[in-house]
């Protein structure tokens, strides 16, 4: 039967920090932090499947919000600042005028209440806290939780629930970093299949420009399968933009049910990632770093493109956005948004 594992580990600015490992029959698990709701690290067959640390100081530094739980909205908003019900709430700014991933004290850098739970076939943490009204400039005490349930057919399945008393915006997501070939080793030649037809390019800033652009005939068509560095030194002006992949994509047949939308599969290990969301997006993010820029787990510097992340999304910038779906949660009513990521 699979089971939950706790262990301190560390203390963060807000208090004890703990470590809960979900481990199933096959001894695959995942650990995830009571600090930020990070999931530290997914290992199959003894292999680390993710990028981040091996200790909590990692964490409280300056990282790339490895494994973070990401809110009160992940991605940009444009200028820090949004409209609602003719109120313009001015957000935390945290990359030059706009905000990215919650702002400077997003929902990775916050304690977590963490309740544990198992059944024959799966091991779960739930996690919850409540973002208070005017939290990096968002409207509303925020009740919110996230579910990583660990499943013995490998699968990671990720249930997010919110309510409001005051309408506000939410868009929450992981940031793991797969690097499912383990050892951290280059993503480039592994095969990606995404099924969407058009991306929202973005402006230097990386602010969508509001338009959804086929992905026919560019660096970012992959409804066939295709290597993830097949493209991706193109001198497409969206490419050389990001150094990469850096992109929202609009997943097919959006209408809010769990559909499948990308496989991640590694050519040499034969493993496969089959990814599952009721969003409406997803941000594809090559780790486009240079060497230096952040460290991982063993304390070396992060090369470029050892991870890729899968960052289920409403479209960046929605808030501003007119014709993207909206992040607004109103009172009354339940933000609820489920991701699945299945090891094969
Ligand atoms: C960079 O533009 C990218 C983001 O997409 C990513 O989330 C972050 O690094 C970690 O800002």
């Amino acid at each position: 039967m699979p089971s939950i594992s706790v262990t301190p580990w560390g203390n963060s600015p807000a208090g004890p920090v703990e470590r809960f490992t979900l481990t199933n029959d096959s001894g695959n698990s995942i650990s995830v932090l009571s600090y930020g709701a990070i999931i530290q690290s997914i290992r199959m067959d003894g292999q680390e499947m993710i990028l981040g640390y091996d200790d909590l100081s990692g964490y409280l530094g300056e990282y790339p919000y490895y494994g973070a739980l990401v809110g009160r909205y992940g991605n940009r908003i444009a200028g820090a600042r949004f409209a609602l019900d003719g109120t313009t709430y001015v957000l935390d700014a945290n990359e030059n005028a706009n905000q990215l991933h919650g702002g400077s004290v997003g929902f990775n850098r916050h304690p977590w209440q963490v309740e544990q739970t198992t059944t024959e076939d799966s091991a779960t943490v739930m996690l919850s806290r409540i973002s208070p009204d005017g939290e990096m400039g968002f409207p509303g005490n925020l009740r919110v939780s996230c579910s990583y349930a660990w499943t013995n057919d490998n699968t990671l399945r990720i249930h997010y629930t919110a309510t409001t008393d005051k309408d506000t915006i939410v868009n929450l997501t992981n940031h793991a970093y797969f690097s499912i070939g383990g050892g951290g080793r280059s993503v480039l030649d592994q095969m990606l299949r995404l099924d969407a037809d058009r991306y929202t390019p973005v402006d230097a800033q990386q602010i969508p420009t509001g338009q959804l652009t086929e992905v026919a005939g560019t660096p970012f068509d992959f409804r066939v399968a295709k290597a993830v560095g097949k493209d991706i030194a193109s001198d497409h002006p969206q490419i050389a933009r990001a150094g990469g992949y850096d992109h929202n994509w609009a997943i097919n047949g959006y209408d809010g049910s769990l559909r499948e939308f990308a496989l991640l599969s590694d050519p040499v290990s034969g493993r496969s990632l089959r990814c599952f969301t009721t969003e409406p997006g997803v941000q594809v993010f090559t780790t486009n770093f240079t060497p230096g820029e952040f460290t991982v787990r063993d304390g070396a510097p992060v090369q470029p493109h050892t991870g890729i992340c899968l960052e289920t999304q409403h479209f960046p910038d929605s808030p501003n956005q007119a014709n993207f779906q909206t992040p607004l949660l109103k009172v009354g009513d339940t933000y609820n948004t489920t991701t699945v990521y299945r090891f094969e």
